[in-house]
Formats: structure tokens, C-alpha cells, sequence
């Protein structure tokens, strides 16, 4: 069985409608702001997909269609704003087919990264997440530098990574055990799991990640097989899945939304669709967790504001130079640490920019008063 439309699979999925609330990780968060007490009958849900800015939201009472207060929309800055999948949020359902959602409740995480094609802006990925899966294929699309980007932007969003290498069916042994090697002289304490969903070797180590009430976030690109992994982990057809391009053997791009399935032992899995890249936004912490060897060494840098680039004494340059950090990992670090640093220039800009025509708007509205119009 496969769907097109989002909101059937609700109706079928019987292991959502028996869960209770607190079993799709809801604890009550003592840090978390009142809910506007004057609104009676609010109920808090969880926002189980999102299709092109519509919502479901899943409550005790079961899912519905949701929509955001025009207050929520009018205030709304940015897009963490607005709702995402795996936020809890109160809401307020008004007949069976309609919930207004009317606050988000304090984030425990915010998956982000930088939005493609737009300085400046971040685009939400998922919220609340515990571990994410950054999966990519054996037989294609391997790339050590692009596994490095995805721990960035979990480690600043303070989201566990765990590393898949999927299609192993589709390498031989020792394609595989270069492949696991390779990643082994870049990455550190990472969980590294090889798997197949064809002969699903891999299967035993990656359920045994899988925890009651946590949720889990596949990343990667178009065509790697999360939607398949996530429907043999759900033994549902629940996502649709798609084969390769016959020319580019690149995926299609199959999934077209985010969508959180709860599994029969508790744990929650968001599918996301395929990215084509993954850009690095602010990235507060992420890079000093994804390169620590780098951060170890720029200790030792003669200058503090070393960029580690030319200067004299740097000990990163001089540790890439005796070949103790990786050449093309140092290379990677630097392209991020720019990329960064363009994303947080791009947002000072932004920012005057805004300030700058919000002084011309106060200015008019001083102007119009002064001559009373
Ligand atoms: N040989 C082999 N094929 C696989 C494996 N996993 C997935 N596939 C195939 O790869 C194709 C893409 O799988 P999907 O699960 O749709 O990939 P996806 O990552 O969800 O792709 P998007 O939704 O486009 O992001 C399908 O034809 C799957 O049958 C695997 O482990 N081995
Ligand atoms: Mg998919
Ligand atoms: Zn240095």
C-alpha cells in the first residue's frame, strides 16, 4: 500500500491512536512559558507532518488538520516561527476536521539549516529531535565532507548523530570495509551502522538504537532508502518509495514532505525529504564538536584569533603539515567556517537593513502625527 495524501495514513495507523500523550515523548517541561490561561479548552498535541504549510497535529482525542492563529502568522519573524514536525503545540479544536494551533511549546531542539538559494535565512528542518540518522548509500553518494556538514548542524542544534551506510548489498566486502575506514580516520564517537534493506543486514545494531519515546530524524540525500528503511522498521507501507533516475542513478526526490510515524516500541521516526544540500547556518557550537581535533590544536596557535589560514606559529597548519589532522578535513573545516561566518554577515546586513526602514516607518508615523494625518 502506498499514499499520496498525508492524512490517510493517520487513520490506519493503530499504533498512533492507542498512544497516550506522554508516550510520544511529551514530559511536562518545567522551563516552559504559561499557556495563555484565557483560552479555555487547549489541548496539547504534537505536529505529526507538515505539507506545504499544512499541519497535523495529533492529540489524545486523534488527529486533525491544523492551521496557525492569524495572530501566530502576523507576529511570525522567522520561520521557526511557525510550527514544525515533532513540535508540541496547544491547540484548540473547533469541529472534527479543524485544530488552530495557538502556541508552540519551549523546544528541546530545532533542526536548521541554512536555506538554500536565500543569505541570511534558515530553513527548519524538524523540531525536538533526540538522534538524527544521516544516511547516505555504499554504492553512491559517499562523502566524507558532506557527513561532516550533517554533524555540524546536529551538533549545534544538540541532536545526537548517528552515521548509516546504506545499499551495502550493492559493494563488496572490502568496497565496504574501505568505505567504514575512511570514515573512521575522519569521524570520531559516532556510531557508524552499514546496513541493507534488501537482505537487511545492519537491521539488529540500528533497532537496537531505537529508544520508547525518543524521536529520530533521517537525514540524507534523495534516493538513499529512508523512506524504505523507515517502512521495514515500521513493517508498513507507510511512505512512498521510489526507484533512481535511469540517467543521473540519483533519487527522484520521492518524499515530498516531513512526516513523524511512531513505531510499535514507542520510539518516533521523522521522514524527511531528500536534500540537495546542506548548508551551514550559524552553527553555534557545531563546528567546534565536528572538527574537536582542529579546536584541540588552535589552543596552541600563537595568536587567539588565529584564523589558522597563513600565520606564523598556527599549530593546525602545522599539525595537517605533520599529517596529524586530515588535509581534506581541514579543508572542509575552513569552507564551513566561511560559509558561516558569510551566513552571520549576511544576517548583520539584514538586520540594519531592517532596522534602517523601521526608522523610516517610525519617522513617517512621527511626520503624520506632527501634522495630524
Ligand atoms: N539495493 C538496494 N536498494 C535500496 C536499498 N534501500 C533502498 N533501495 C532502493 O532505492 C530507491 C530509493 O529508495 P527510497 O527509500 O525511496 O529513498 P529515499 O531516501 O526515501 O528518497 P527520497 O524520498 O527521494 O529522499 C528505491 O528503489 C529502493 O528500493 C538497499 O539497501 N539496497
Ligand atoms: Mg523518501
Ligand atoms: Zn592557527
Amino acid at each position: 500500500m502506498t499514499r499520496s495524501h498525508p492524512l490517510s495514513v493517520f487513520n490506519n495507523n493503530p499504533f498512533l491512536f492507542e498512544m497516550a500523550l506522554k508516550d510520544t515523548g511529551y514530559t511536562d517541561n518545567p522551563e516552559q512559558p504559561r499557556i495563555n490561561q484565557d483560552m479555555d479548552g487547549l489541548d496539547i498535541g504534537r505536529i505529526i507532518a507538515e505539507h506545504k504549510e499544512r499541519y497535523i497535529v495529533r492529540i489524545d482525542k486523534g488527529e486533525f488538520e491544523a492551521e496557525i492563529t492569524g495572530n501566530m502568522r502576523f507576529t511570525a519573524e522567522n520561520r521557526s516561527d511557525y510550527p514544525a514536525v515533532g513540535d508540541w503545540v496547544a491547540v484548540k479544536v473547533y469541529d472534527p476536521d479543524l485544530a488552530i494551533i495557538h502556541q508552540i511549546l519551549t523546544r528541546k531542539s530545532l533542526l536548521e539549516r541554512q536555506a538554500v538559494d536565500k543569505k541570511g535565512e534558515k530553513q527548519v528542518i524538524a523540531a525536538n529531535i533526540d538522534y538524527a540518522f544521516i544516511v547516505q548509500s555504499a554504492d553512491r553518494d559517499f562523502n566524507i565532507n558532506r557527513f561532516e556538514r550533517y554533524l555540524t548542524i546536529c551538533y549545534s542544534a544538540g541532536i545526537e548523530p548517528i552515521i548509516v551506510l546504506s545499499k551495502t548489498d550493492l559493494v563488496s566486502e572490502t568496497e565496504l570495509n574501505d568505505l567504514l575506514a575512511e570514515i573512521n580516520t575522519r569521524i570520531k564517537k559516532v556510531e557508524v551502522i552499514p546496513l541493507s534493506n534488501q537482505t537487511r543486514d545492519g537491521y539488529d545494531k540500528l533497532e537496537s538504537c531505537l529508544i520508547k519515546g525518543k524521536t529520530y530524524c533521517f537525514l540524507g540525500s534523495s534516493g538513499v532508502g529512508k523512506s524504505t528503511l523507515i517502512n521495514n522498521l515500521s513493517g508498513r507501507e507507510i511512505m512512498k518509495t521510489g526507484s533512481l533516475s535511469s540517467s543521473t542513478k540519483k533519487g527522484k526526490h520521492t518524499t515530498d514532505h516531513r512526516e513523524l510515524i511512531v513505531l510499535e516500541n514507542g520510539s518516533m521516526l521523522i521522514d524527511n525529504p531528500g536534500m540537495r544540500e546542506v548548508g551551514i547556518a550559524d552553527a553555534e557550537g557545531g563546528l567546534e564538536t565536528t572538527f574537536d581535533m582542529i579546536i584541540r590544536f588552535s589552543a596552541s596557535c600563537r595568536f587567539t584569533d588565529c584564523t589558522h589560514t597563513n600565520e606564523k606559529g598556527c599549530a593546525v597548519i602545522e599539525a595537517v603539515e605533520k599529517g596529524l589532522i586530515s588535509r581534506a578535513s581541514y579543508d572542509n573545516y575552513l569552507k564551513m567556517e566561511k560559509e558561516k561566518a558569510r551566513f552571520q554577515t549576511s544576517i548583520a546586513e539584514k538586520r540594519k537593513k531592517e532596522k534602517a526602514f523601521g526608522k523610516i516607518c517610525k519617522e513617517g508615523t512621527k511626520y503624520r502625527k506632527e501634522r495630524k494625518y
